[in-house]
């Protein structure tokens, strides 16, 4: 018999310490069975883990399990996505070196995560900081340089001048920097660029061949690639007005169906032309100066007032030389995009309408909606944006806005201009190049020498890693390595003489683009990948990570493995699979009177749950409101500590409950309610199997000849139960596992508590505590490999193959027909599915409804169709 209590502490630390020992976990490359490759998105090592990664590593390690257990030699490694800037701002505010900090940190959560009892192979551990991996990410950059992968340019970044560097695009929320949350400003400088946008197509068509990617992450990613179909448009200048005698400008539109809706032109304010005309008109160039100042990040170019100026130029409508449009330059044109000009039609196009109004240049509309009538539709304050007929278009009138699109497209493309012609289609793409370039220390240095003589240098391969130097300091903001006295002082690969190192290091998005890949074979010093390695294991079949990785990591990443593929490191196309993405660990929120927030730990709450509730602060007993229900996180201070939970009630426990409450995709919300319930769980569990285990010993060794009632119902409980959550396990359905097992586990204890023990009985009861052990392991494996042990067995429950099904015992052993009495049904009848004519027809006879129609007379016949209708003739 077990004792009562399950010692969660003592048990969890022991079977850890078994599992290591026998290095179960550990996965050869040459193992011949089948793969699967599960990976976790890869922590950041910011010190401590927190109830998401509890949450993100339960979910993989119970596939990770389930899928050792069926077979599979299975991949399920952990790294550290170890660069960037919390390490450096720990450097500027705590006088300790990133590096000490950083691997201090992996130290700590290392520990934590080998206390949740994880079957990774920590074999393969790597850290992107250790220049054993960024070597190769050195040596990879500069293979993609050599196939034209990466570009130097100069452009526009977005300038946190807090973080003092670079964002990518992705990188800036509402105008604000991700991190510090500073106003980002613009600013022209040198960077280097991954060359994304070369595969904008590709990375937007293969979307749809990931269709185990949620549907919601592969829109997002969608949208962020943005591809637009349009068409260049040429528009004639009249001479006489331009400052240079410029006689054209191109525009981009996505609408040449609304040409005839035209009543302006916007250029951005560093658009040539308008440079050109604000040099010979002071006022235009005041206002540009003034959109510069105000125009800084996307998003506030986008809620900003709209504002134009109008240099006096005009422009010729392509379809009518006598009709001149003014040509303004506006803040809300982006020179980046399209050809940083449009044409403007207000009644059809939310900007322009506001453009429109304000500096009273009227609207036209040229889309009729459906019902309306042409001569008292007008259009004041909302534009009309949706589908209807053409009208006020000369010739495009009638036609739908799909046919004035083609018609305007074939009509100006067929129109030539000096030689060329006037219109001509083209798909634009909001995707743009990535920029990698960081003015920071903590990352990976770029692998290149700046020489007067010969230019930008390629660090020659031999020379990789190019080190980070250890011996730098964080007295001012900046890059340190700017300021080093020596380290950027190097003679030139080519010429010999003195030369510069780049000083920028990469984005850190570049070292997670690669690190699954790297993980297949993580020893190889010669190369990045191992070619058959990396090709045997890619695809991850299954990865887990947050939504709010669903754009930049997963879309970079798609991007580097095929980069990887062009310059020979990888095989494959597509990184991933299967993608999942999990919910958040939310908790209630606690504050002061003063709005001062509070941890859960420091409050007591008195009343029951969903009932009326108070909170006190437990030292003090001072009144605390309970708040919202929130994402955990530091500011709001409502957060529980996984050490904390793991502690008091076992990483089991925790494991349990965060896939227990709501489906994996959703919230889960932490409740010390839910918690305990886990917990008592667990109690119940093992007590449960220490009573089997009692009734099992009883058990013959030969499989029974055939089993009694009771015996038979266990039986069948036993491989429903591995039926259903076999099939949720396959389908990541955790929260429904956890249901059936909560079944099952009631109806084994009921039986075991009320049933008197025959050998037959004990076999399946033996039978039954073995299935339900190795159903909850994924999720519980220390209790699970207690509980095994108690059931006598001398193997590891974390090595057994998935129970094998019975599916005889799923199927129902009756059967259901229709009763017809002279050709009309009267009744059903219930038989054991194998019975013959003779017991059915017994059975027919003795049901009410025919004993009532015979009134006690013979009947003439009856008729069995066996397994589907009984017929009785009276
Ligand atoms: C005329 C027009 C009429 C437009 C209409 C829209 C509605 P997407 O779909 O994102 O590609 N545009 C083009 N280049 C621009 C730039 N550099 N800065 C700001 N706006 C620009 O958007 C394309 C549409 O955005 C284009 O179609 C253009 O306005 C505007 F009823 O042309 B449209
Ligand atoms: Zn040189």
């Amino acid at each position: 018999m077990n004792s009562d209590r399950y010692n969660a502490r003592e048990a969890e630390a022991r079977w850890q310490k078994t599992w290591d020992e026998r290095a179960i976990f550990k996965t050869a490359n040459d193992d011949p069975r089948p793969k699967y490759y599960v990976l976790e998105m890869f922590p950041y090592p910011s010190g401590r883990i927190h109830m998401g990664h509890v949450r993100n590593y339960t979910m993989g390690d119970v596939v990770a399990r389930y899928k050792r257990a069926r077979g599979f030699k299975v991949l399920h490694p952990m790294g550290w996505d170890a660069f960037g800037m919390p390490a450096e701002n720990a450097a500027m505010e705590r006088k300790v070196h990133p590096k000490a900090w950083t691997y201090a940190n992996i130290a700590s959560m290392k520990k934590q995560l080998q206390s949740m009892g994880l079957s990774l192979d920590w074999s393969r551990e790597v850290a992107t900081c250790d220049p054993a991996y960024y070597k190769h990410q050195q040596r990879m950059f500069l293979d993609f340089l050599k196939s034209g992968l990466v570009e130097r340019k100069q452009s526009k970044v977005n300038w946190d001048p807090v973080d003092m560097t670079v964002l990518a695009n992705e990188q800036v929320i509402d105008g604000r920097g991700w991190r510090s949350g500073a106003l980002v400003e613009q600013k022209e400088l040198t960077q280097w660029f991954f060359k994304i946008s070369d595969y904008a197509e590709e990375l937007l068509t293969a979307l749809d061949t990931l269709d185990r990617w949620p549907e919601k992450v592969r829109l997002m990613q969608k949208n962020w690639i943005g591809r637009s179909e349009g068409l260049l448009v040429r528009f004639a200048l009249d001479a006489a007005t331009t400052p240079g005698g410029e006689n054209e400008i191109e525009i981009f539109t996505t609408r040449p169906d609304t040409l005839f809706g035209a009543k302006f032109v916007a250029i951005a304010p560093d658009h040539p032309l308008a440079r050109a005309a604000a040099a010979k008109n002071q006022k235009l160039a005041e206002f540009i100066e003034e959109c510069k100042r105000r125009g800084t990040a996307q998003a506030e170019i986008d809620t900003a007032e709209k504002l134009g100026f109008d240099t006096g130029i005009r422009a010729v409508h392509p379809f009518d030389d006598k009709w001149e449009l003014p040509v303004y330059v506006a803040n809300f044109i982006l020179m980046d995009y399209g050809t940083g000009a449009i044409f403007g039609c207000p009644a059809h196009d939310e900007r322009d309408l506001e453009f429109a109004n304000k500096y009273k240049l009227g609207n036209t509309p040229v889309v009729l909606p459906p019902g309306q009538d042409p001569k008292t539709f007008v259009i004041t304050d909302t534009p009309y944006l949706e589908d209807g007929t053409m009208i006020n278009s000369r010739f495009l009138d009638g036609m739908t806005i799909a046919q004035a699109k083609e018609d305007v497209a074939k009509r100006l493309e067929s129109t030539s201009r000096g030689n060329r012609p006037v219109g001509q289609r083209q798909v634009n793409f909001r995707l743009r190049d990535w920029g990698i370039s960081r003015q920071r220390y903590w990352g990976c240095p770029i692998p290149i020498i700046h020489c007067e003589a010969c230019g930008v240098v390629p660090v020659p391969v031999k020379d990789l890693p190019v080190e980070l130097p250890e011996d730098v300091t964080f007295d001012r903001p900046g890059n340190p390595l700017d300021r080093h006295p020596t380290w950027k002082n190097v003679a030139c690969p080519q010429c010999g003489k003195p030369a510069r190192r780049e000083t920028d290091t990469m984005d850190t998005f570049v070292d997670s683009s690669w690190y699954f890949a790297r993980f297949t074979d993580p020893w190889i010093t010669t190369a990045p990948t191992d070619r058959k390695a990396v090709d045997e294991w890619l695809p991850v079949d299954q990865y887990i990570g947050g939504i709010e990785h669903a754009i930049l990591h997963l879309l970079y990443s798609r991007f580097f493995t095929r980069a990887m593929k062009k310059t020979g490191h990888a095989g494959i196309d597509e990184p991933f699979a299967g993608l999942f993405t999990q919910g958040m660990v939310v908790h209630e929120t606690y504050a002061k009177e003063s709005g001062e927030w509070v941890t859960p730990a420091e409050v007591t709450i008195e009343g029951a749950e969903g009932g009326a509730r108070t909170a006190k602060l437990t030292t003090t007993g001072e009144p605390i409101k309970i708040g919202g229900i929130e994402k955990m996180s530091k500011s709001k201070k409502n957060t529980i500590d996984p050490d904390d939970i793991m502690a008091t009630y076992g990483a089991d426990v925790a494991r349990w409950f965060m896939l227990s409450d709501s489906p994996p995709e959703r919230d889960v919300e932490w409740t010390e309610r839910g918690v305990q319930g886990a917990w008592r769980f667990t109690n119940r569990l093992w007590r449960l199997v220490g009573e089997a285990a009692g009734i099992a010993a009883q058990a013959p060794a030969q499989r029974p000849e055939s089993f009694s009632e009771p015996a038979a119902a266990i039986r069948k409980a036993a491989h429903g139960a591995l039926a259903k959550v076999t099939d949720a396990v396959e389908k990541l359905h955790f929260n429904v596992c956890v249901a059936h097992i909560y079944e099952f586990a009631n109806a084994l204890g009921s039986a075991v508590a009320n049933t008197k023990v025959t050998p037959d009985f004990a076999w399946a009861v033996r039978e039954a505590a073995g299935i339900l052990v190795q159903l909850f392991h994924p999720m519980m494996p220390h209790l699970a490999e207690e509980c095994w042990a108690a059931l006598g067995h001398k193997t590891l429950v974390a090595d057994e193959a998935w129970p094998k099904l019975e599916p005889e015992l799923l199927v129902e052993n009756t059967i259901t027909l229709p009763v017809q009495i002279n050709g009309k049904k009267r009744a059903d009848v219930t038989v054991p599915r194998d019975a013959q004519s003779p017991e059915i027809e017994a059975a027919v006879l003795a049901l009410d409804a025919v004993q009532r129609v015979l009134e006690g007379k013979r009947p003439k016949k009856v008729i069995v169709v066996p397994q589907r209708i009984v017929n009785v003739v009276a």
